[in-house]
């Protein structure tokens, strides 16, 4: 299955997705219905594991909006079952060194990129969908499947130029928050420091070749990150968002009923 996303970020269309913690395939569909580019299924900040995540990609695929994974560690067993129940992208978070980028690729690519294991799998319709011979399909595979370590230590920033430039790597996703926190500045997203390792991160993406991608929690900072020179924009996540648009309308509601 070509990657959607990969293409927008190639053609440079501006994607935007959400973080999805529910684990309601109905509301990865509703976000498909709604125009989004891509959902991003937290297995790392939610209680979405594997079985579930198949499911939310079934959903995805119905209404065409590409399917990435957060994972929960980097283990060979968190991202592999990922993968083969057919998430097109993995965002993987707390990394802390290039040696942490080196074991994800080795993981999520085959060879000769890296050492992913091989089976049937959802992915490729347990061997029905197979484009071609076992090399074709780890060729399809490695071409298609975006790895993306999150920046969210101020260890992987201190390397982040030798991290976004390795091979196998598609792109940088910022953590804002824990990025601020591993800084010393919980949260002080305004501080001139923390702005300057955000344009450092942008700058490696730039010079390696590479995508990158934020996270903000508000409209504002959507049209803000794509101003500034991001690929692409996470925007919040299905539970805040659900809760911010209901309570407008409560309140709005209780005023109009005074
Ligand atoms: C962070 O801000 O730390 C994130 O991981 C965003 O999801
Ligand atoms: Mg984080």
């Amino acid at each position: 299955m070509k990657n959607m996303l990969k293409e927008k970020l190639a053609q440079g269309v501006k994607p935007l997705g959400t973080f999805v913690g529910t684990g309601s395939a109905a509301v990865v569909e509703c976000l498909g219905c709604a125009g989004l580019d891509f959902v991003i299924l937290d297995n790392e900040h939610s209680p979405i594991e594997a079985e579930t995540t198949a499911e939310l990609v079934r959903a995805a695929e119905r209404r065409s909006i590409t399917p990435l994974a957060r994972v929960r560690e980097i283990s060979r067993p968190a991202i592999l079952k990922l993968l083969d129940v057919g998430v097109q992208g993995l965002i993987i978070p707390d990394v802390h060194s290039a040696e942490d980028v080196r074991r994800i690729v080795s993981f999520a690519k085959y060879a000769p990129v890296g050492q992913r294991g091989f089976c049937p799998s959802r992915k490729d319709g347990w061997g029905t969908d197979m484009p071609g011979s076992v090399a074709d399909v780890m060729a399809h595979f490695n071409r298609e499947t975006l790895v993306i370590p999150q920046c969210e230590t101020a260890e992987a920033l201190a390397d982040i130029e030798h991290i976004a430039a390795m091979d196998g790597v598609d792109g940088i996703f910022i953590g804002p928050f824990d990025l601020s926190i591993s800084m010393e500045m919980p949260g002080d997203f305004s501080n001139p420091v923390f702005q300057a390792a955000i344009d450092r991160i942008i700058k490696a993406c730039r010079k390696a070749g590479k995508k990158c991608i934020f996270f903000t929690g508000t409209v504002e900072g959507i049209a803000a990150g794509f101003a500034r020179g991001f690929d692409g924009m996470a925007y919040s996540l299905d539970a805040a968002i659900f809760i911010e648009a209901l309570r407008e309308r409560v309140e709005k509601a209780r005023q109009l009923s005074k």
